[in-house]
């Protein structure tokens, strides 16, 4: 390490005194004017990462559907996982470190990572459309250069397709080229193959409005619109030309205010999409003939998916373990829907996706979605093999036709992360298959009313959960009072866990009726 170099840069990129910051569910997020020292350390970091692990890792600028002045970085390892939770732990230290002490904490994570400096460190570093995502995704470039790094600059991306060229690059190409164009040519010949087969086909253009959020979902869509079939016209609204990022639009704000977003004029019985600012999370929605909105969230996109894949399933005569992870924030009666009618297990785990994935890389297949719409599908290696297999070998030609089917939708799903182009055109295709229409898709269940809040307190750490965030072991007696609640109504539920992402407690409840709503603030006031 050249430590003379290494002051020079940072000096550059100085830590405001005072400020810390954690790698949180989400690495960093804080407001843009902080963060240029952060940027640096985890372009230094990556390069150790790289290092250690022998691969090239992904450095991603974004704070996806915060506000516009907001910025954030993740780091992506080798297969397109989030970080590692221990070196999660080294980017909080690096982060905060003093300008003096950052020699000692950078050799120290080296020992500790047993991170050998004289390999290759090679590091993919992507940025959102945000006015300060370019200044610090220079940052990072500075960081990984000091230390002798190489880097690509894959520059403007959604973090989804970061994640797929870095998984592209460390499995040699076996999960596709890992480039643009790649994942542009990858997902949109699965597409095709997939609706060739439609009952529909051939039958008129399929549309479909998309709010993008005024983010970068609205630039790399319309990049991949010339290799999306003539008979899928989407709509672009919300390509950030005029408004900005974040604001009153995208999937965040809709599921949150169950409302449409601002800027998209819909029809009733339209099918509309939302992306949220770094296009990992989708929610759909439409209004009926009487004027009222309903939103298609995380949970009812995880159970259109698990729906057609048992069906497919069941065609090719597999016995695949499939599950669905959820978090508490579910729907109850999506779980009811998708244990009961769907006879699927469904297990439910802590808020965010690495847990929802890190649990479903357990079973054959797993469906993880997050209810605001962030998910995918993971096959393991040995479901993925018997079905090429199949596709190719099997002599049954229904079967085949099944397992071709699936194994086209293996190569549609962004298997890295959430993606909400790669699940767009997921929902499309199975939509379109089965000849559903979005409201026929929204009445498998009706989802129990429910709210979801948030208060600020003093200290939001004195609340410590269990049992997947669902119940809380401190402060005492605050679970006695939402369990007494919560036992004089039907099909209810509620719990409060601190956020991971903002400096706030999260409130949810639901029950089976909006009149007999739970007042969830008065949980929380009644025990302040
Ligand atoms: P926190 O702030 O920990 O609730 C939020 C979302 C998560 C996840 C992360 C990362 C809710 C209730 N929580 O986490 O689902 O998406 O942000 O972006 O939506
Ligand atoms: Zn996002």
């Amino acid at each position: 390490m050249d430590f003379e170099a290494l002051k020079k840069y940072s000096a550059l990129h100085p830590k405001p005194a005072r400020l810390t910051l954690q790698y949180g569910t989400a690495g960093f997020r804080s407001k843009a004017e902080q963060l240029d020292h952060v940027m640096f350390r985890m372009g230094l970091l990556a390069a150790l990462r790289s290092r250690a692990t022998g691969s090239t890792i992904g450095v991603m600028v974004t704070a996806s559907h915060n506000p516009e002045e907001d910025n954030g970085v993740k780091l992506v390892d080798p297969l397109g996982e989030m970080l590692h939770p221990s070196w999660e732990e080294y980017a909080t230290q690096l982060a905060n470190a003093e300008e003096q002490d950052l020699q000692k904490t950078l050799t120290e994570i080296c020992q500790k990572a047993a991170v050998n400096q004289q390999k290759d460190a090679s590091v993919f570093i992507g940025r959102d459309t945000r006015p300060s995502s370019k200044k610090l995704s220079q940052a990072v470039i500075d960081g990984v250069s000091v230390l002798g790094g190489q880097y690509h600059d894959y520059g403007l991306v959604t973090t989804p397709q970061l994640h797929y060229v870095v998984c592209c690059q460390n499995t040699r190409g076996q999960y596709g080229k890992p480039t643009l164009e790649g994942y542009y040519q990858k997902l949109s010949k699965a597409f095709m193959e997939l609706i060739k087969k439609s009952p529909g086909s051939g039958e008129g253009q399929r549309h479909l409005k998309i709010d993008c959020a005024n983010g970068i979902g609205a630039l790399k869509l319309s990049e991949m619109q010339p290799y999306l079939p003539k008979e899928v016209l989407v709509h672009i609204y919300n390509d950030g030309t005029k408004e900005k990022l974040n604001h009153l639009c995208g999937a965040d704000f809709v599921k949150v205010h169950q409302k449409p977003p601002k800027g998209l004029d819909m029809k009733p019985n339209e099918r509309c999409c939302s992306f949220d600012g770094d296009a990992d999370r989708i929610v759909y929605y439409y209004t009926d003939t009487a004027g009222h909105f309903h939103l298609i969230d995380g949970d009812k996109i995880a159970t259109l998916i698990s729906i057609f894949l048992k069906e497919l399933l069941a065609k090719v005569g597999q016995t695949l373990k499939m599950a669905v992870i959820q978090t508490a924030y579910a729907n109850g009666s999506s779980t009811r829907y998708l244990e009961e009618t769907l006879q699927v297990p469904v297990h439910c785990v802590k808020t965010g996706v690495k847990h929802l994935h890190h649990k479903a890389q357990e079973f054959d297949i797993g469906v993880y979605f997050e209810a605001n719409g962030h998910g995918t599908v993971l096959f393991s290696k040995a479901a993925e093999n018997t079905i090429r297999q199949l596709a190719k070998d099997e002599k049954d030609d229904a079967k085949r036709e099944a397992a071709k089917v699936l194994e086209n939708l293996i190569d549609l799903i962004n298997q890295t992360v959430g993606d909400a182009i790669s699940d767009m055109l997921v929902i499309e295709a199975i939509l379109s298959l089965k000849g559903l229409t979005v409201h026929q898709w929204d009445a498998f269940y009706t989802d129990f009313p429910n709210r979801l809040l948030k208060v600020q307190v003093a200290d939001r750490q004195v609340i410590d959960t269990t049992d997947a965030e669902r119940r809380a072991v401190t402060p005492p007696g605050l679970q006695e009072k939402i369990d007494a609640l919560v036992k004089k109504y039907k099909f209810s539920r509620a719990f409060v866990r601190p956020s991971g992402t903002e400096d706030v407690v999260r409130i949810y409840a639901e029950a089976d009726t909006q009149a007999l709503h739970i007042h969830s603030e008065f949980i929380l006031n009644s025990h302040s």
